[in-house]
């Protein structure tokens, strides 16, 4: 976040507890914690775990780590602890008590912080400041925090408290009520705008190809490859947030709409999911879906497992897919990749090995998602004498993307053609891909 660059960075404790043996998990997550915190332009000063079997009910950890964690707070002038679970608000209450003047969030407000920071559209802004006064503000009642920003705005102030609403910390529950059904009416409105592109989107009969994955998969990298989109791609998270759509034409001529999506992260909380519901849902409407994964990444496999199920939950499993496993340029871990191509084989799943950096591969995606929109029909081009030329009704009739050209020899076509029609056209062809 640029504003922040000649700033000091906040310093943040990340804590997270975790279950007997399921400690690499654990670790794996506050990794990603920190690439989060990173992207919000906090630096990490330490990490705290405990291994417990449930949270303590008012401070997450027990009696001992907590104190721990205040001596930490005070060693290190930290100033803002994350915690990975997500805390009630009695319980940001509690663990702030007893560890004296330092804020506490969670895991869902740092990523709304985000969301609030990389929204640029109205939909985007006010789904976030919705999702932040229903999450984050009856959370944000702890001491030294207030609620001074206008919500969405990546203006300024720090993370914790960038809060919603439109005074300060005393905005009464009467308030925050009256601006969340506010709030949601404006939404309402604009999501009716979403439903009207869609419908022309649908109306225009174009292929729909979403791209979705994990955050920083390289999805917007590979919407700019194909299209020379120019949307902000980085080696941040959640570097997209609102949904980008393009039309591609292939070297054949198929014309696809190709929708950039925003990322999916494990443990994306339901509430969030709920707030980004209609801008997920470009995902659900398409009619091919690009699942981008980061073969570089060491945690690809999970990363794909989350996805998969997320997209389930939304309801756009059992749609044609294809795995693109991106940044083979840079992939270290050939077995896993060839290991995974052979479980998505049983799926019934297409892969494709691309760099979105390089382009490599990109050709071979573009086919077989050509392949797949084709849906079993086969693009010709046809040569018909003129005393053919009654058939030129019945391929207006059943073809596809239909140009003629009359010359004196006859009828030049091209056209796209399904298995009954391609029957009865055959010995006119004079090319076909
Ligand atoms: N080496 C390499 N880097 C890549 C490739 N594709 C994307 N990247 C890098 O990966 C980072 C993330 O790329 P994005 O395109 O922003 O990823 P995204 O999936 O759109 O991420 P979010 O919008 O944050 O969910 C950027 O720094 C890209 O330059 C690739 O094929 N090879
Ligand atoms: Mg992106």
């Amino acid at each position: 976040m640029a504003e922040n660059m000649n700033m000091e960075k906040q310093k943040a404790i990340l804590c997270a507890i975790y279950r007997q043996g399921e400690e690499q998990e654990c670790l794996v997550s506050l990794d990603e914690l920190e690439q989060l915190a990173d992207t919000a332009d906090l630096e990490c000063a330490a990490r705290l775990t405990q291994c417990r079997e449930t949270p303590d009910v008012r401070t997450v950890f027990g009696k001992g780590k907590i104190d721990e964690l205040k001596e930490y707070c005070g060693n290190l002038s930290a100033d803002l602890v994350v915690f990975d679970c997500e805390l009630t608000p009695s319980q940001i209450r509690s663990i702030e008590d007893s560890i004296g003047d330092v804020s506490v969030i969670d895991r869902s407000m740092l990523i709304l912080d985000i969301f609030a920071a990389h929204a640029r559209t109205s939909e985007g802004r006010l789904q976030v400041e919705l999702a932040q006064l229903k999450y984050s503000s009856p959370r944000l009642v702890g001491k030294g925090k207030s609620l001074s920003r206008q919500g969405g705005s990546a203006s300024s102030g720090s993370v914790g408290a960038r809060g919603p609403g439109e005074t300060k910390l005393e905005i009464d529950r009467r308030r925050v009520r009256e601006k969340i059904s506010s709030l949601e009416q404006e939404l309402k409105k604009v999501e009716k705008n979403r439903l009207v592109m869609r419908s022309q989107r649908d109306s225009s009969g174009l292929t729909k190809v979403g791209i979705v994955g994990y955050t920083n998969a390289g999805k917007s990298t590979l919407l700019n490859y194909l299209t020379g989109a120019g949307i902000l791609a980085e080696d941040k998270l959640f570097a997209t947030l609102d949904p980008t759509t393009r039309q591609f034409t292939t070297p054949n001529g198929t014309k696809l709409l190709l929708t950039d999506t925003v990322g999916f992260i494990r443990n994306l909380p339901h509430h969030l999911i709920k707030a980004f519901k209609s801008t997920l849902d470009e995902a659900v409407y398409s009619d091919i879906i690009v699942i981008v994964i980061d073969s570089s990444n060491p945690e690809f496999a999970s990363q794909t497992q989350v996805t998969t199920q997320l997209l389930e939950e939304l309801g756009a499993s059992g749609k044609p897919t294809v795995y693109v496993f991106n940044k083979c340029d840079i992939c270290a871990d050939r077995d896993a990749l060839i290991h995974m191509k052979s479980l998505a084989a049983g799926t019934g799943t297409k892969v494709v090995f691309i760099s979105a950096k390089t382009g490599a591969g990109c050709d071979a995606l573009v086919s077989l998602i050509e392949r797949i929109s084709m849906n079993g029909k086969h693009r010709v081009v046809l040569h018909i004498p003129p005393e053919d030329g009654a058939i030129t009704g019945i391929i207006y009739k059943d073809g596809d993307d239909v140009e003629m050209e009359y010359t004196t020899e006859g009828i030049d076509v091209r056209c796209v053609a399904d298995d009954k029609l391609y029957s009865r056209i055959k010995k006119y062809i004079v090319e076909e891909s």
